[in-house]
């Protein structure tokens, strides 16, 4: 074979390439074409073989010619591949009938319910001040619920009426002080725990009242803590949560498991006691410092170790941050109520 006739060969193979091109119409054609022309048995790969049959001298200006055919063989093949593709897609969406300019389908987008939303808040801010979360057994027996709370055997609450009994001495926990019960057992101070957790109690439900309802309670046990230490990290946490124009007072009440106990009191502070709150004194939870005997009853000494307690609802914090007069509105899982928040 001369050089001149290589010369005729490649651009034959050019002439018949570009006349076959356009006739494959799919991509099955296509590949067949490939195969023909670029395949190991393939025209283009025949022609590449005979170039041994050249002078030495010739052969960088055939290698020249036979690669520029197969470079530009292979462009248009890819270029052919992609233009079948779109036209495929294309043809699909024509034929099955797609509208891509329509809107879509509008599909709700879930959100943590609201009393989680609050719970996760309440547990952040005093993540922050460095406390622990600790959880424990919703199915509790009398004695880490009551006894070792202080609370004594003839309490309103113990009676079966008040409390969901479940088996004997066994009750769903009606707090979630039992936690901090078993947190001192089995820790030694300091101890800066907050708890969560669901609540059971036999009430008639109203608009304050569920039979199922959440708290989240704290505890710090350490040395040389008061009363003030306790007023400290509460005004942290009115806020943080309330912000900062509420003001705050405390209360005198009574709970068996504290001594000194308190109620605990915000208002919009000034000129912003306007609105709903109308510049009342709301109460917000129920604090105090742990009383000795439960210091003992866990085995920390009372006469080393002080400690402050207090327990919140969920619920009521939630009511309060957004206005809602129900606590059953909470249980209902309506999406009319739930998607507003
Ligand atoms: C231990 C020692 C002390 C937790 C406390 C309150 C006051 C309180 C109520 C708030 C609204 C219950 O959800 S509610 O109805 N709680 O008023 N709770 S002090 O005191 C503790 C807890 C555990 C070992």
């Amino acid at each position: 074979m001369t050089l001149e006739e290589l010369r005729g060969g490649v651009e034959r193979i050019r002439r018949e390439w570009t006349e076959s091109l356009p006739e494959a119409c799919d991509l099955e054609a296509l590949e067949q074409l490939r195969v023909q022309f670029l395949g190991r048995k393939g025209r283009v790969t025949a022609l590449l073989g005979r170039m041994k049959e050249l002078d030495l001298a010739q052969r960088a200006e055939a290698g020249r010619l036979l690669n520029k055919l197969k470079d530009e063989v292979t462009r248009e093949l890819e270029e052919r591949s992609l233009a079948l593709e779109k036209a495929a897609v294309e043809e699909r969406l024509t034929a099955e009938g797609y509208d891509l300019t329509l809107p879509g389908v509008w599909r709700p987008v879930g959100h943590l319910h609201p009393l989680t939303q609050v719970r996760l808040e309440i547990e952040d801010i005093f993540l922050r001040l460095g406390f622990d979360v600790a959880t424990g057994p919703e199915v509790e027996t009398d004695y880490y619920n009551f006894e070792a709370l202080n609370i004594p055997a003839d309490h309103p609450a113990r009676d079966e009426w008040d409390s969901f009994y479940v088996g004997e001495g066994q009750l769903l926990r009606t707090h979630t002080s039992p936690v901090q019960i078993r947190v001192m057992k089995e820790r030694r101070p300091p101890v800066r725990i907050i708890c969560p957790g669901k609540c059971y109690r036999r009430d008639n439900p109203d608009a304050t009242h569920a039979q199922v309802f959440h708290q989240v309670e704290l505890l710090w046990v350490d040395e040389e803590l008061t009363m003030a230490n306790l007023k400290w990290i509460i005004g942290e946490f009115v806020g943080a949560f309330f912000g900062p124009d509420y003001e705050m007072r405390f209360a005198a009440d009574y709970f068996p498991f504290t001594e000194p106990s308190a109620q605990v009191h915000i208002r919009p502070r000034g000129r912003a006691a306007t609105g709903r709150h109308l510049g009342g004194w709301l109460e917000i939870m129920g604090a105090g410092m742990v009383d000795p005997l439960v210091l003992e009853e866990v085995g920390y000494d009372p006469e080393r170790y002080t400690g402050f307690a207090f327990g919140l609802g969920v619920e009521r914090m939630a009511m309060l941050r957004w206005g809602i007069d129900d606590i059953r509105l909470f249980l209902q899982n309506d999406p009319r109520f739930l998607y507003q928040f």
